[in-house]
């Protein structure tokens, strides 16, 4: 199999520390997004919504989604299970991650893309040609901030996003934390818990992108 990715992006980040966390190894595949090189023919033969990352597995099928390729190598590689162990683990880690996606990661993606040169007519990733709305950019910010204080009494009362142990759902919070910054967002100094989970998984091994 093939993972074709660009790890300085949010996406592709959380399938790297996924892959560092389980201490496997993928063949990978660099698609330049300071080229856009995700919107070059080549990489749409292999990837049609444009977007990373893409595992290719070895039968030619192709899984594009960040959630879909963990899925795959959780099932795969099934030692140091990051989905949840016990059918109530999966379900928390299901829960936070699907939340931190929808309320978090699309909130900053929302502020990010709805405004400057860069993201002109491709507000939403992908090759679809979409207009900015710059409205969407202070309603991300609130957004942003709102889940940071969902996070924060999250864990006021456990050790990890979804209880007690590290999961995936760990990985896409701490990727969106600090995708946050993008945007000029940062965790206020008040949110005690949050800032204590952050420091502890930020000195993580696995998290250290390579
Ligand atoms: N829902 C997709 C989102 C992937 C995604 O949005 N990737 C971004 C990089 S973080 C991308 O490919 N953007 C392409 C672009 O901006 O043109 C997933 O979870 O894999």
């Amino acid at each position: 199999m093939k993972l074709y990715t660009f790890p300085p992006a949010p996406s592709p980040q959380r399938v790297h520390i996924f892959i560092q966390e389980k201490g496997i190894e993928i063949d990978t595949e660099f698609v330049d997004m300071m080229k856009a090189e995700q919107l070059a023919a080549e990489y749409k033969a292999i990837n049609p919504r444009a977007t990373v990352p893409a595992l290719v597995l070895d039968d030619g099928t192709v899984i594009a989604e960040v959630v879909a390729i963990c899925r795959y190598l959780e099932v795969t590689y099934p030692d140091t299970p990051l989905l949840g162990s016990s059918a109530r683990e999966q379900a928390l880690v299901c829960e936070w991650d699907h939340r931190l996606e929808m309320e978090c990661m699309s909130a900053i993606a929302e502020a990010l893309r709805n405004k400057g040169e860069a993201f002109k007519h491709r507000a939403l990733p992908g090759a679809l040609d979409l207009e900015q709305i710059p409205e969407l950019v202070p309603r991300g910010k609130k957004r942003i901030a709102a889940f940071f204080e969902v996070l924060d009494t999250q864990l006021s009362a456990n050790q990890y996003i979804a209880g007690d142990h590290f999961s995936f759902a760990d990985i896409t919070a701490f990727v969106a934390v600090n995708f946050s910054a993008w945007v000029k967002m940062k965790v206020p100094e008040e949110l005690v818990h949050l800032n204590r989970w952050h420091a502890e998984i930020a000195k993580r091994p696995g998290v250290a992108i390579q």
